[in-house]
């Protein structure tokens, strides 16, 4: 059996300052907790950045700056920067930062989408930030843009332009043959790190037939030439990344897609979140990979 590849999605765009205190925003904390979490044992770290002092999401190239290279001298883990951005941010603020830093892997999501944080104002009625009750109310219409060209643009300039490769982001079965598309011409290369997305808003939701049914799809369109991986939002988190290991895929944890270590706690870092994956999967005899193995298994250029 192959090694589980760990991936661990450290800020993201969607939580904010005030949901949890252990959320990392500056660069140093988002620096260490991402050395943290390669310690113990993601191969991948994504990551996005965000504003030093207010914590809201950036597309800022100099702030990733501020923390790319401490995390490429602190770990030997495969770097993925973002392309999704965050919400109102262009196409071309989206890949200022990848395109400088031209890293092994970056994020690519196959569609255009609703992606709804508003029903998360309901649970925190005191916000510390003045953007942060705005940026999740602005979720109610706010279209998470992916167009054909917008895919096409990603996958020349940062694909074909740098030897990038991607996390192709599929939150809904429509993503995969989105995909198969993208495979039909050439614009892609096998082998395809697949990663199917649960407990979005405006995606599919975090119920195990919507799991097996992606493996079942993605399996017939790709057979042998992709590399799968789960995530789920929230609690759904950990319970399936585990049934989606147990289905052949690899996993991914961080406090961009859940903030919790277990039942109303929250994860202290993201680190706790790795070793809590690890932690279930080797008992049950499920090995983990380390960054060297997943540049193999995703054929990364290094
Ligand atoms: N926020 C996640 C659901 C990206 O950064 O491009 C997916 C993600 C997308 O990480
Ligand atoms: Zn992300």
């Amino acid at each position: 059996m192959s090694k589980v590849i760990i991936s661990c999605a450290v800020t993201g765009a969607v939580h904010t300052p005030t949901m949890s205190p252990h959320l990392p925003f500056t660069p140093d904390d988002i620096a260490a907790q991402a050395i943290e979490a390669a310690e113990a044992g993601a191969a991948i770290l994504h990551l996005h950045a965000r504003d030093p002092q207010t914590g809201k999401p950036t597309a800022d190239p100099d702030v990733f700056m501020q923390f790319l290279p401490r995390i490429k001298q602190g770990t030997d883990a495969i770097v993925n920067i973002t392309t999704g951005g965050g919400q109102g941010m262009s196409m071309d603020e989206r890949l200022a930062a990848p395109l400088l830093a031209s890293p092994e892997l970056c994020s690519l999501n196959m569609g255009s989408m609703n992606f709804g944080m508003y029903p998360m104002l309901q649970r925190y009625p005191d916000f510390k930030y003045d953007w942060e009750a705005a940026h999740l109310e602005a979720s109610r219409d706010w279209v998470f843009k992916n167009t054909f060209k917008d895919i096409e643009e990603i996958l020349t300039r940062l694909g074909q332009g740098h030897g990038t490769k991607f996390e192709f982001e599929c939150y809904d079965t429509a993503h995969l043959y989105t995909l198969a598309h993208f495979l039909d011409r050439k614009l892609v290369t096998p082998p395809l790190f697949v990663q199917s997305i649960f407990g979005i808003l405006g995606g599919a939701g975090a119920d195990t037939e919507n799991l097996l049914h992606a493996k079942r799809i993605a399996d017939k369109l790709f057979g042998d030439d992709y590399r799968w991986s789960v995530m789920a939002a929230g609690r759904h988190q950990i319970p399936f990344i585990t049934m989606g290991a147990l289905n052949g895929a690899n996993v991914r944890v961080g406090l961009e897609d859940s903030l919790y270590a277990g039942k109303g706690r929250l994860a202290r870092s993201n680190a706790e979140q790795v070793s809590l994956i690890r932690s279930i999967l080797e008992p049950l005899s499920l090995d983990i990979a380390t960054p060297a193995e997943a540049r193999g298994i995703l054929a990364l250029k290094g």
